[in-house]
């Protein structure tokens, strides 16, 4: 009999260490705090409640993810193109348990999801597979995605909506960047944070006046 192959993880990611979630979480929940007292924000508020006027309190809105963590790859157990290739990657296999520093440099919000931007350095890049950007992003936004830096969906998802999955953060998050670099962006007002600027459709963006860094360490994850 043939040996067996060896199974291939959900996914591959840099996860926060326990005491740095802990940190991110306090850190960001904080700013959904503020974020729903806004009369920005309240302007628009029935693109999360269907009806104007209605209240939404963001924490009980978005529920926690259970850890937090950038997914470079999502291999689907195998069944994600390319998983076996990335998993083969010397790059991959040398930074297993590896600790590595996230750089988180803005946040966002919409109808959807809750999540932080990650800005990878050029050595965390070459965890990044190729092409991975533009996975499931409809037609229609390709163009615009493909005139991104690689790299600009890292992320980290903080919450998700009833019934959305995570892989709707970095959906999101390359539609914001696109919208911006197609210079449509409304609203700003200054936050503590960082600037805050709103782009249509429920979308909010805050760029942090200072990035939170955390702790991480490269590793597979299978459920
Ligand atoms: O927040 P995330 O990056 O979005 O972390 C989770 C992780 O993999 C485990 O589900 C992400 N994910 C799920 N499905 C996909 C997909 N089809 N393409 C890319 N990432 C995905 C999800």
């Amino acid at each position: 009999t043939k040996p067996k192959e060896p199974e291939l993880p959900l996914f591959f990611g840099w996860f926060l260490l326990p005491e740095e979630q802990e940190r991110v979480k306090c850190a960001t929940m904080d700013f959904l705090k503020t974020l729903d007292t806004l009369e920005a924000f309240k302007g628009h508020i029935s693109e999360f409640t269907g009806e104007a006027d209605k209240e939404v309190d963001l924490e009980q809105y978005f529920q926690n993810p259970v850890h937090l963590h950038c997914t470079t790859k999502f291999c689907n157990y195998g069944k994600a193109e390319g998983a076996k290739e990335y998993a083969e990657l010397q790059v991959v296999k040398d930074s297993l348990t590896k600790s590595d520093e996230l750089s988180v440099t803005a946040l966002i919000v919409t109808p959807r999801v809750f999540g932080a931007r990650v800005a990878l350095t050029e050595t965390q890049l070459k965890l990044w597979p190729e092409g991975e950007d533009k996975v499931g992003v409809t037609p229609a936004l390709l163009p615009s995605v493909e005139a991104l830096p690689v790299g600009s969906r890292a992320h980290v998802t903080l919450g998700c909506a009833a019934g959305v999955e995570a892989v709707q953060t970095g959906l999101d998050l390359l539609e914001i960047l696109a919208l911006q670099k197609e210079g449509k962006e409304g609203t700003q007002v200054e936050m503590e944070l960082g600037t805050l600027t709103y782009l249509s459709e429920g979308r909010w963006f805050l760029a942090l006046r200072e990035p939170i860094t955390a702790d991480t360490t490269f590793s597979s994850f299978s459920d």
